[in-house]
């Protein structure tokens, strides 16, 4: 349907023309909403529907109990003794994540790699004889269970007697070319934005202060990258973008506002408050550069056994998931490895029912193939109509003429059924639109609201107060930068 919308819409000049097709049938044809920029590229699109990636950190901290390593650690002391990358990665896939970020090196400086740029690494560690190669592991085993793979670098680096000079710079590009030569294709780079400014520094034992702005010339390390990654589109993540930004927090939310649209100047402006901003995007921001939600499954990034009983419960984590995903962001949940090399029992077991619990509270769609009305759609075309928002294909969506800013639909759900959760996604290809919106649904013969909320973006999930016994939903688009396109509406 999509393909011949478009090769009619290029064959017939402007909106809501009638069109003969080749075999003379005359269909009405409209064309579609122009896109509504900023949209995001194809690399950030699939990165949308990946919903859920896992962060693994995991170095010389896990042997130290240290969140921070000094980058004076002996690599002596980095012993996993039943390492199983494969254990971690089944573990990932198993919960729902669909790709994984790994530490490979934290601000410590110690690389997870044999790299041949320094000493302070795996070759020098016990690990394996020194033969060992985390990065390695990590990467195979991604691809042996199917996920993503992607790279943790820390530009801090407390070890390197150089940081702070040009040499360090080329030095840590040196690093991204073995990392991106020998253990790519790389989904997502994360480029850690925390300098605490003392560190070793290659036996200095000092305060090193640089220009965030300027020391790593990022232009041109992100360049090199891409000249080496050309395809698959690696994405960068820092807390300005350029592809996703930091969320503002460690905790597991994005604001209930989420643009995925926001203004570089305004980011580097550092100007107070900007972990609000970085929380909310911006309705005019003239970047697509959606939020990511970073935050660990322990009180730690790193593994440290007094956070055993500290592990975030099923429940915990499923209010995370509501607060991310469900508010139109990607989670990055840590889930970080002891000191065997495993995922500790208390972990597995927390995620694996925290899985149970997304199984059983989304297992039936009571909007799967339901019928649905709506007030008006685009040019009265079939096309447009918003039946496409239940009939469980993305690509096909609810939109109206181009001066509608808002609109209703009404979902029969076929028989009274207790209603937990309302679902909605934009098509986000053509831009965010949706500024705000409600629910409201049917009862002793009049609609109730149940629920008032703002932006959808790639998913909204309304969890309504308590269940509520109805046949019917309905959800008002109440107002809307450009004219509303729904893509899917799901009910539980
Ligand atoms: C922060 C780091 O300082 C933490 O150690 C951790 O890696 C977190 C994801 O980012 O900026």
């Amino acid at each position: 349907m999509k393909k011949l919308s478009i090769w009619l819409a290029a064959a017939c000049t402007g909106a809501f023309l009638s069109c003969s097709t080749s075999s003379n049938t005359s269909v009405k044809e409209v064309a579609p909403p122009q896109p509504l920029l900023p949209v995001p590229t194809e690399a950030q699109l699939a990165w949308h529907e990946m919903e859920m990636n896992a962060f693994i950190h995991f170095t010389t901290n896990t042997f130290t109990d240290l969140e921070w390593g000094y980058g004076d650690e002996s690599p002596a002391i980095f012993n996993p003794s039943q390492l199983d990358a494969e254990q971690w990665v089944r573990t990932l896939k198993e919960a729902g994540f669909k790709g994984v970020i790994l530490t490979c090196k934290h601000h410590d400086g110690f690389a997870l790699w044999p790299s041949k740029y320094t000493e302070h690494s795996v070759k020098n560690s016990p690990y394996k004889n020194g033969q060992g190669d985390v990065v390695k592991e990590v990467a195979e085993a991604c691809r042996k269970y199917g996920l993503k793979f992607g790279v943790y670098l820390s530009p801090w680096d407390r070890n390197r007697a150089d940081y702070g000079q040009p040499s360090y710079v080329e030095y840590y590009r040196n690093q991204l070319q073995e990392i991106f030569t020998n253990y790519g294709p790389v989904f997502e780079m994360w480029f850690d934005g925390a300098n605490g400014g003392d560190g070793y520094y290659g036996g200095a034992r000092e305060k090193r202060n640089i220009d965030r702005r300027t020391y790593y010339d990022w232009p041109n390390t992100l360049q090199m990258v891409e000249g080496l990654q050309p395809e698959p589109k690696v994405l960068f993540f820092s807390d300005a973008g350029p592809d996703i930004r930091w969320v503002g927090n460690e905790k597991g939310f994005v604001s209930e506002t989420n643009w995925n649209t926001i203004s570089n100047d305004t980011l580097y402006a550092g100007q107070a408050g900007i972990e609000k901003l970085l929380g909310t995007g911006a309705e005019d921001g003239d970047k697509w550069i959606p939020a990511e939600v970073d935050v660990s499954i322990r009180p730690g990034w790193f593994y440290h056994a007094k956070e055993d009983s500290l592990v975030k419960t099923p429940e915990k984590l499923f209010d995370i998931y509501l607060t991310s995903v469900g508010r139109g962001s990607t989670l990055l949940l840590n889930v970080p490895p002891d000191k065997r090399g495993l995922i500790h029992e208390k972990d597995v077991n927390a995620l694996r029912e925290w899985r149970q619990m997304l199984d059983r509270e989304f297992k039936t769609n009571l909007a799967a193939k339901a019928k649905v009305k709506a007030d008006s759609y685009r040019g009265n075309a079939e096309a447009y109509a918003a039946s496409n928002v239940t009939d469980g294909n993305k690509e096909t969506y609810w939109a109206t003429d181009d001066e509608v800013r808002s609109g209703v639909l009404e979902v029969d759900l076929g028989r009274v059924q207790p209603v937990k959760y309302v679902l909605l996604q934009e098509h986000i290809r053509l831009g965010q639109r949706v500024k705000s919106f409600s629910v409201d649904v049917w009862q002793d013969n009049a609609w109730r609201p149940v629920a008032d909320a703002t932006t959808i973006g790639y998913k909204r999930i309304l969890k309504l107060d308590n269940p509520i016994n109805t046949d019917k939903v309905r959800i008002r688009i109440t107002d809307a930068k450009a004219s509303p396109v729904i893509a899917n509406v799901e009910v539980y």
